[in-house]
């Protein structure tokens, strides 16, 4: 205990010193520096811009960020102007693009059978028998998913690399002889792969002593996201969730977050941060099933400001407000229009591919058949949400033979659906249309280009003509994001005995939209965008045959 301690405060003060010595200032200099700079949120003011990489910025000369104030002056088609106008940062941006991410929950659980450890248990039941990450990577990576983010550290506060604060690691039992680091493992695997890696560290930990003397446990937390920010490569993600079970007489812990967001910041800048962080918000379910409308911009994620702080990459961190939106109407007009902040804060939504998060072997038969996969797909990429599915490894540490099974299964149908977008070929044509971002866009399978109508027209209409007769029964539709979410009401049509018939309708877009419906056949479609918070950006449209 002592000991971790001094390296605890070690690691602290070694700032401190590493700054004086460098700047060859003052202690009191490097005190004010640091308040001013990193640890005290500045003032407000300040407009930060990002312009957009690509396509052409309809918002061009308007600021480019992902949030907005609203002032009580602004009239209800400012604020809707305003919503229509947050976007997404280069790394919510990026995160977005993947669509479909692993999560692995392996730990002290997987061999106690738990779902939640208490903290009490003895480290030396971890022991795989034939621990294999590259094993996991490669079944990720064939079932095309694109990230695997790890719990380093679950509730029980048993960690899976050799922390240097903490007895109660990997380094403190007998598998590999206390060489074995599993956070290391798998993020080799994963580089060697080209897959991303993101970490899961618990906040509520049940066994560290510190847990409940608040300062002394947030020093811990932050040398341990240290830790792990600092030796395994490019961290893509940090997933922080606000479970926490300690009852009326339990513990009580402050966490300081922000002292956590500056640490993930100043050490992987990409990364996003989910759940209590500010990039990514947790769906509100853990079935997988993401809401039919589903905005990313939603209202009073910040707190309310007279204006935004300066400086850096990073300026609503210290207005964030932790907590789960899980509500179903999120960001609606109607609640948008009582907003004072709005902030673009994408949904993810987490699943496991078994009852459990942990291995259980009696869950054996209970594995999602892979059809049962791709509906989740469907009702979690399709609705606007990045999938997170969780796959444990066994007790081997191996991922067992049934998810193998069906995780390879739902690839295939998934391509077998996607490989042909029916559109490819046929004539294109909208209501609007502007020289370089014209409809035909939409069909050429880059998700860089776009159409767009002129910027008063809420309303548009896009034709589709076949060569010749098409069958399909999935509709694919993509905004561009990188210029706000917009559109609020579509429906596709169908040329079918001479009128037209609606297929499908729906309400929000966003970065995807799938929607299932029964097997239309016919020559000419016609897509009805009715109602939009500013001029639409469709990026790609789709329509396919799942038979
Ligand atoms: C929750 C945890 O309590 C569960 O054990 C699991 O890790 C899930 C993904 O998040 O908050």
């Amino acid at each position: 205990m002592t000991r971790r301690k001094k390296i605890l405060s070690k690691t602290e003060d070694n700032l401190f010193t590493f700054i004086k010595k460098r700047l060859r200032i003052s202690h009191f200099t490097v005190a004010l520096l640091l308040f001013t700079t990193i640890l005290h949120p500045p003032a407000c003011d300040q407009t930060v811009t990002r312009r957009v990489e690509s396509g052409q910025d309809m918002s061009a000369g308007q600021p480019v960020q992902n949030y907005a104030l609203i002032r009580q002056q602004d009239t209800p088609d400012e604020i809707i102007r305003k919503a229509a106008r947050v976007f997404p940062t280069g790394q919510q941006l990026a995160w977005q693009k993947d669509e479909f991410n692993a999560f692995i929950h392996f730990g002290l659980n997987t061999f106690t059978d738990r779902e939640w450890g208490n903290g009490t248990e003895d480290p030396a039941l971890f022991n795989p028998s034939d621990f294999n990450a590259r094993q996991w990577v490669g079944v990720i990576r064939d079932a095309g998913l694109k990230m695997l983010i790890l719990t380093a550290k679950h509730h029980d506060g048993f960690c899976l690399w050799p922390s240097q604060f903490t007895d109660y690691s990997v380094m403190h039992i007998s598998w590999k002889q206390g060489k074995g680091d599993v956070v290391g493992e798998v993020a080799s695997a994963c580089q060697e792969a080209g897959i991303k890696f993101g970490i899961y560290l618990s906040p509520w930990d049940r066994h560290e002593p510190t847990y409940g003397d608040s300062p002394r446990y947030n020093a811990y937390f932050r040398n341990q996201l240290r830790e792990l920010l600092t030796n395994y490569g490019e961290i893509s993600e940090v997933w922080f969730d606000g479970a926490c079970g300690e009852g009326p007489n339990g513990k009580r812990q402050e966490y300081d977050w922000l002292s956590y967001y500056r640490v993930i910041r100043e050490l992987q800048p990409n990364a996003v941060i989910f759940g209590m962080g500010p990039d990514v918000r947790w769906v509100g379910t853990e079935s997988g099933d993401g809401r039919e409308t589903e905005w990313s911009v939603i209202p009073d994620v910040i707190r309310t400001c007279d204006s935004i702080p300066l400086s850096g990459p990073f300026p609503v961190d210290s207005l964030f407000i932790p907590g789960d939106r899980i509500a179903k109407d999120l960001g609606s007009r109607e609640r948008i229009m009582k907003a004072k902040t709005l902030s673009w804060y994408p949904s993810e939504a987490d699943v496991s591919i078994r009852p459990g998060w942990f291995y259980h072997d009696d869950q054996d038969s209970l594995v999602k058949s892979p059809g049962q996969l791709v509906d989740l797909y469907f009702s979690s990429v399709g609705r606007n949400s990045v999938l997170l599915l969780n796959i444990p490894p066994d007790k081997r540490g191996w991922i067992h033979e049934v998810d193998v099974s069906n995780l390879l299964d739902m690839k295939k149908m998934l391509d077998r659906i996607f490989d042909t977008n029916l559109l490819t070929g046929a004539d294109i044509r909208a209501s609007h249309e502007i020289k370089g971002l014209e409809a035909f866009r939409v069909a050429d399978g880059d998700y860089d280009t776009f159409w767009t109508a002129d910027s008063s027209e809420t309303f548009a209409t896009i034709d589709i003509a076949f060569p010749q007769a098409a069958s399909f029964d999935v509709l694919m539709l993509q905004e561009n994001i990188r210029n706000g979410q917009r559109i609020e009401q579509f429906r596709l049509e169908a040329f079918i005995a001479d009128q037209w018939q609606t297929v499908c309708n729906g309400t929000t877009v966003g970065y995807k939209r799938l929607l299932r419906f029964d097997t239309v056949e016919t020559d000419r479609i016609r897509l009805v965008i009715s109602q939009s918070r500013l001029n639409p950006e469709l990026a790609e449209v789709g329509v396919y045959s799942s038979r």
